[in-house]
């Protein structure tokens, strides 16, 4: 039974087993501490170490983790798969990015990757659909789908809002995004949005001949969320949206059933990552938590635009490869890139992203000269030509709209 000596926590001997997680960390030591004794006290804090010499007598299991591997400031910890409880993803955090972020043994400590291993992996449903979501709800053949967010983000009545899902979509676009501010307030009612915007959304498919969908956005408590998820049910929708880390990844596995006992696809959006993973050296990357995500089962989640748009992304195209990738048969998912985007920064978007993906702009398409419908045409022109190698000021030959949103925000990737 380990007790105060870290040491027992250290082995960079070590290979791990195929059943174990193993997490890499970066880490800065505390000034009085080497990096040796630093990774002995993160594999012993996030196991089944303490700070004490322990006087507790019997037979207890060994649930040791140990710092494998020390490269520069990387440290790699590999955990033994009884140390978890599968398809609890809570625990799972709980150990590996629990108390560890806030040791005084350590200035600093992100856990930048996890490698999941089949037996933990598989506990969890992964996601129902995956990119599938662009064939088998779209049909959109081998262009990414498109999404808007109604701007302002909180203040449109009912009737605004389900205007605009109207205008987006007879002008081209996949899907309406509740944005995520907006819930079930008095101003805007979730019940009313809910059916108003599937009424439009209908209109929509009937008038275009297109399919059309719309991400209501269900985050609330885990009982309001099942209550909401089985309303848009009922009412004939395909999608919610939730906010992930905000309403945290408990609740989104009861999403996640109940969603696949509607069938049921779901948009995670990722409100409050950046107080995870913005400072570089500390926290929890993106990566990890697009991993958890992927795991807990979400179809499509916000990764960001690769640097084109108006936030901090941490490598958005390392994080969809993630999702893309095999994870012992789990579904993959589609990455949402928004934040800042508009008809010009598509091809370049594309260019470092792919088009198995979700391009969602909100002031990108409202902030249109000539307002929503026409921005919405101007979005889905720019994602019909860059997906089929045209190029966009070509294309804008044809589409007015796209030529007006050209002059406004022009072509220029930012720095
Ligand atoms: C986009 C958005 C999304 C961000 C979140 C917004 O609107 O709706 O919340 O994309 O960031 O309110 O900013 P704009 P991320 O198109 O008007 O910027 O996707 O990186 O998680
Ligand atoms: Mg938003």
């Amino acid at each position: 039974m380990p007790g105060i000596n870290y040491e027992d926590f250290l082995d960079l001997e070590y290979e791990p087993r195929d059943s174990e997680l193993v997490c890499t960390f970066a880490v800065e030591p505390a000034s009085d501490m080497d990096m040796a004794d630093a990774a002995g006290r993160v594999a012993s804090e996030s196991s089944n170490g303490t700070w004490a010499e322990l006087q507790v007598e019997g037979s207890i299991t060994d649930l040791s983790a140990t710092a494998c591997a020390i490269d520069g400031n990387r440290v790699t910890v590999a955990y033994p798969d009884a140390l978890f409880e599968d398809g609890n993803m809570a625990q799972v955090l709980s150990c590996i990015a629990g108390n560890i972020l806030g040791m005084k043994a350590v200035e600093r400590i992100r856990l930048l990757d996890c490698d999941w291993p089949e037996p933990l992996a598989t506990s969890f449903p992964g996601p129902q659909f995956g990119t599938s979501v662009r064939e088998d709800i779209f049909d959109a053949g081998d262009r990414p789908i498109t999404a808007t967010v109604p701007k302002p983000k909180v203040g449109l009545s009912t009737d605004q809002h389900a205007q605009i899902g109207y205008e987006a979509w007879t002008g081209g676009l996949d899907l309406l995004k509740d944005d995520e501010n907006l819930t079930d307030q008095g101003f805007n009612p979730f019940a009313d949005r809910l059916t108003e915007s599937l009424g439009q959304r209908d209109r929509a498919e009937d008038e275009t001949g297109e399919k059309k969908s719309y991400l209501v956005n269900v985050t609330a408590d885990t009982r309001r969320m099942l209550e909401r998820v089985d309303m848009v049910a009922e009412h004939g929708g395909e999608y919610v949206m939730v906010d992930v880390v905000t309403c945290g990844w408990a609740a989104v596995q009861r999403v996640r059933e109940r969603c696949e006992d509607h069938g049921l696809a779901i948009h995670a959006h990722r409100a409050m990552h950046a107080a995870f993973d913005r400072i570089p050296d500390h926290g929890v990357s993106m990566r990890v938590l697009a991993q958890v995500t992927r795991l807990c089962g979400a179809d499509q989640l916000h990764t960001g635009t690769a640097d084109l748009g108006k936030l901090e992304n941490e490598d958005s195209a390392g994080i969809n490869e993630w999702l893309y990738a095999d994870l012992h048969g789990l579904n993959d998912v589609l990455p949402v890139a928004s934040g800042g985007l508009h008809p010009g920064l598509v091809p370049e978007l594309i260019d470092r992203l792919g088009k198995n993906l979700c391009v969602q702009a909100g002031g990108g398409v409202h902030g249109h000269p000539d307002g929503t419908h026409a921005g919405a045409k101007a979005l889905r022109a720019a994602v019909d030509a860059a997906a089929a190698g045209e190029d966009i000021e070509d294309k804008a030959e044809d589409v007015p709209e796209l030529e007006t949103a050209i002059e406004k925000w022009g072509t220029e990737t930012p720095r």
